[in-house]
């Protein structure tokens, strides 16, 4: 048995949460004070596709560093429109993309978050899903999504990638909106999630999805492996690792490619580009909707290339709905799952950082304003709860 076990020391996880800078209604000294040591940043005031200058990351790190705990993951240099779609000055912002990364190794940040999702980052219909307890989580509601797409954007051609069962799902729903509810929806679903860099109007939605016409899941993943092609070698030569976040859902929307929603998909990236550098930021929820993605087998199959752990738990329906339950609940077997990185951490003597992904917005935090899915009451419950399930596995099992 060991009864070594320290947080943050060899034998757990690193405990961080997400920041997203001076304007966080949560402060640093909240996430200290919820047990963490490590802090997931990004400099939001940098424009998409420019160079990360060095000052800024430093002012970033000692803001960190003064409130006792280490920027210890970068999520997300986020990866420009252009590179997806190879339209444009794309090869431009592959360098800045670099300068990004030399500049971050610099100053001793080794770990990068970023993705690949087309037009949108995480999307989500409804941002206060009540929830039985009376909290509220965030939620991806099928029929609203299909209601917005046919209904709302009236996307040319939307019909054709939806049945008739679900178009008649999408009717009833959008029928029984009034105009509030669905400048709501229109509002949740294009103006930008937390973290997201991008945000639209409807106008300009429709021409960011049409940039994508003729770009089916081969030519986006082909695009993908040319990036990592370029920035890859680079980050190999600053210690850095890239991990990439999958596809938040994990299935295809909007008529939009998807290249990392599954275990083959991400075995698709490391068969093409295999430096250790090309890494994985696990993330349960996102994975997790899809009922043919393995979880534990998965960071077992993957367990040199996940540098970054992101847990949370959503439960699906027959539709393809799904909510964001507590941290323990929902479709995720999490005990599986922890029990596998402590297992993979242990192998390669490293304290994987790891998150509580998201929380519900509860107690006093619903009379507050805060950002769908990361007030700090929620957190610190999935904080306190997997941390307690990463200490109950070490103690019995190891
Ligand atoms: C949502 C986050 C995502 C994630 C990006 C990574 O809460 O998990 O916004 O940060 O997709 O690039």
């Amino acid at each position: 048995m060991n009864t070594n076990y320290k947080i943050d020391g060899s034998c757990a996880m690193q405990q961080t949460m997400r920041w997203y800078g001076p304007n966080d209604p949560v402060s640093l000294s909240d996430i200290r004070q919820a047990g963490c040591t490590g802090i997931v940043s990004a400099l939001h005031h940098i424009p998409n596709g420019a160079v990360w200058p060095i000052e800024d990351i430093q002012k970033r790190q000692k803001e960190v560093a003064d409130a006792g705990m280490v920027w210890s993951v970068v999520e997300s240099v986020p990866v420009h429109e252009n590179i997806k779609t190879q339209i444009g000055p794309f090869l431009k912002y592959i360098d800045n993309y670099k300068q990004s990364i030399r500049n971050l190794s610099s100053c001793g940040i080794k770990c990068i978050t970023y993705n690949f999702m087309p037009v949108l980052d995480w999307t989500r219909t409804d941002l206060a899903y009540t929830v039985e307890d009376g909290s509220k989580a965030l939620r991806f509601e099928k029929a609203a999504f299909i209601a917005f797409d046919l209904f709302i954007l009236k996307r040319p051609g939307a019909e054709s990638d939806y049945t008739d069962e679900e178009i008649s799902r999408a009717k009833v729903r959008f029928d029984g909106m009034n105009d509030d509810e669905k400048h709501l929806l229109t509002r949740n679903i294009i103006a930008g999630l937390p973290g997201s860099e991008e945000s639209f109007t409807i106008e300009q939605f429709q021409q960011a999805l049409d940039t994508y016409k003729g770009i089916n899941a081969d030519r986006l993943r082909q695009n993908l492996i040319y990036f990592l092609s370029e920035i890859i070698p680079v980050a190999h030569e600053g210690g850095v690792k890239m991990v990439i976040h999958p596809d938040d859902p994990p299935y295809g929307i909007l008529g939009l490619p998807r290249v990392v929603s599954t275990a083959a998909d991400f075995k698709a990236l490391i068969t093409a580009i295999p430096s250790l550098s090309n890494g994985l930021c696990f993330c349960t929820g996102s994975f997790g909707v899809r009922a043919d993605n393995d979880l534990a087998a998965m960071v077992e199959q993957f367990a040199d290339r996940i540098n970054f752990v992101h847990l949370r738990s959503t439960r699906r329906n027959e539709w393809g709905d799904f909510y964001e339950d507590n941290h323990l609940d929902g479709n995720v077997d999490m005990y599986a799952v922890v029990k596998q990185l402590v297992k993979i951490s242990h192998a390669r003597n490293v304290s994987i950082p790891m998150r509580p992904d998201h929380g519900h917005q509860m107690l006093d935090d619903l009379k507050k304003k805060t950002n769908p899915g990361y007030s700090a009451i929620g957190r610190l419950r999935g904080l306190a709860e997997l941390r307690g399930l990463e200490y109950g596995i070490i103690r019995s099992e190891m």
